[in-house]
Parts: C-alpha cells; structure tokens; sequence
C-alpha cells in the first residue's frame, strides 16, 4: 500500500478564492506541489496580476480570475470559466475573507453586513456552484476557512465572528447535506497567522517595543509564535485528498494549541 499516494492530488482541479496572496497563496502553492491544476481568483485585477508574478516566481503554473465572490452571477462565469480552461472543480478553497475591527456599539449595520456577506453568505455561494459538478463527478472536496473566532470572541469583531462561527455550521450543513454524494466539506480554523490581515496586530510601537497584542497572542500560545501562512499546507492537502475521505465536517484547527490553553497565569 502506497501511503503517499493517498495525499497525492494529480489531476485534481483546485479553485482558492482569494488567493493571490496570503493564506489562500501559501495554500494554493501547497495544493499545486501536492499535483493539483490550480485556479484562483480575486477582487480585482491588479491583485490577480499581483498573484499571477508571484505563483510565477514559484515556477507555478496557474489560472487567475477576476470575480468578487459575493456577486453570484461573477461566480457562475467564473465556475464555467474554470471548466472551460482546465475542468470542472474538485477542491474548493473558500478563502477569501475581510475583518473590521470597529466596537460593535459603534458599528454600522452596513460594515456588519458586509462582514457577513464576505465570509459567510459568499462561501454558500461559491460552494452551491461546485456541488452539482461534483455531485454528476461522484466526489469533491470543499475547505471552508473558519478561525480562532469561529470558537472564540473577542472586542472589536463581532461580525467577524459572527460570520466564521456561521461558517463553521455551514460546514457542518453541507456535509450532513452532500456527505451521501461522496462530497467532504471540513474547516481549517487557522491561529493567529502572520499575513497582511494581522499587520496592524503586530505593528511596532513608536518607542520600537512589540505591540501588545503580538506579545498577548505569543503569550496565548503553546508554541509561543505566530503562525505562518505555509504552516496551514499540510492541513489543507490532507483535507483536499483521497487521505481524509471519511473526514466530513470537522473543523481542524491549525493554531499552535491555543484552544487548547487557558492562557499563563499574571
Ligand atoms: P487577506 O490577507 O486579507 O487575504 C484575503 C484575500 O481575499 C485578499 O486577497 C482579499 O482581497 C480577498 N478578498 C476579499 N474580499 C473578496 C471578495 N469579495 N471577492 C474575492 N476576493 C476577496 O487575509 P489572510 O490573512 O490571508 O486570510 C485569508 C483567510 O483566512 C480569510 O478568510 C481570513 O479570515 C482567514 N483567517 C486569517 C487568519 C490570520 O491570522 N491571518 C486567521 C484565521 C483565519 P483584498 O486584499 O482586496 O481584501
Ligand atoms: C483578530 C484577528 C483574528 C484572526 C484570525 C484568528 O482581530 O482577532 O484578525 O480574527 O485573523 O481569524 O483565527
């Protein structure tokens, strides 16, 4: 028995929504080193122009699209767009995602619903997309990428967590819903990750000290780091392959163990 092989994605096509840098990059670099035909798409097209050198510069190979994953006409074009060049999708990467760090007594009802409709109401739509093909294929995988915040809250993110602890159930929905079509649908819920969206959690001080926030979230996690963005690959080539076929909606958290702890005592 060839164990490897199991985790091998050769001739699988791979779309990771937002992924023309940050997690959803690091990611859809992973899936094409593990043999996958890569898609992506973002917002506009000077990020995917971004994306484009840089999978480049890795000797990558792979399609990028605009499409504003909210927009569920921009996503039937992008789903046939993507049949047409390289087949119809086996793994989907819901990656895309926004955070507004606003108080929730001070934030407008627009920014909240904003939040819900990026990271919540575009995965149901990007996912409603690919199961047909899927279902007429006899399998698929979906990863929908949840968060620290789809367990826990903290000041300043409600929509945010509101939305990541919907998408979690959402996870749960689609694979109670198409686990009987071969379709796994599971979560990656990162820790704290190092990567544009966190910046201003580690911007330094003006006297050159860490920020507080970058020394709580060291302090908050057993592997006293902050993660990278290749340290989600693993995860997500396990739970886009053959290997975790009978893993259906769990979420996996990749977070250096901070669920795990109840934080060091003052
Ligand atoms: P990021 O750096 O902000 O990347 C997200 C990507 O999605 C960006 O390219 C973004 O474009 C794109 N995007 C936003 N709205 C979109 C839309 N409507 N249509 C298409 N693309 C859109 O974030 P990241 O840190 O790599 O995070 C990626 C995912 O992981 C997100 O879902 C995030 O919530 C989640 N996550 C991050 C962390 C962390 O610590 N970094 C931890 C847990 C979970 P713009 O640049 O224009 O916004
Ligand atoms: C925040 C952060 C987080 C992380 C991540 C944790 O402000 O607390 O941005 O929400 O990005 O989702 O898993």
């Amino acid at each position: 028995m060839d164990v490897l092989n199991g985790f091998s994605l050769k001739g699988k096509v791979a779309l990771v929504t937002g992924g023309s840098y940050g997690i959803g990059f690091a990611i859809a670099c992973g899936l094409a080193d593990a043999g996958a035909k890569i898609a992506f798409n973002d917002i506009n097209q000077e990020l995917v122009n971004k994306g484009l050198d840089s999978y480049k510069e890795k000797g990558i190979d792979v399609r990028g699209y605009v499409c504003d994953v909210t927009k569920e006409p921009e996503v039937t074009e992008l789903i046939s767009a993507i049949e047409r060049d390289l087949g119809p999708v086996d793994i989907l990467v819901n990656n895309a995602g926004i955070i507004k760090r606003v108080p929730m007594t001070e934030m407008e009802v627009e920014d909240f619903r904003k939040v819900i409709d990026v990271d919540l109401t575009a995965p149901f739509i990007m996912a409603k997309a690919v199961i047909p093909a899927m279902i007429k294929k006899g399998s698929g995988k979906i990863i929908n990428i949840c968060s620290m915040m789809s367990e826990l809250g903290r000041e300043t993110v409600s929509a945010y967590a509101a939305a990541k602890g919907g998408l979690k159930m959402l996870t749960r929905n689609i694979a109670s819903e198409y686990g009987q079509y071969n379709i796994q649908c599971n979560g990656i819920g990162p820790g704290y990750i190092a990567t544009p969206q966190t910046a201003p959690l580690r911007e330094k001080q003006s006297d050159g000290s860490a920020h507080p926030f970058d020394k709580f979230i060291i302090s908050k996690t057993p592997a006293a780091r902050w993660g990278n963005a290749e340290d989600l690959i693993g995860p997500a080539v396990f739970l886009s392959s053959s290997a975790s076929d009978f893993v259906n909606g769990h979420i996996l958290y990749v977070d250096g163990g901070i669920l795990a702890y109840i934080g060091k005592q003052p």
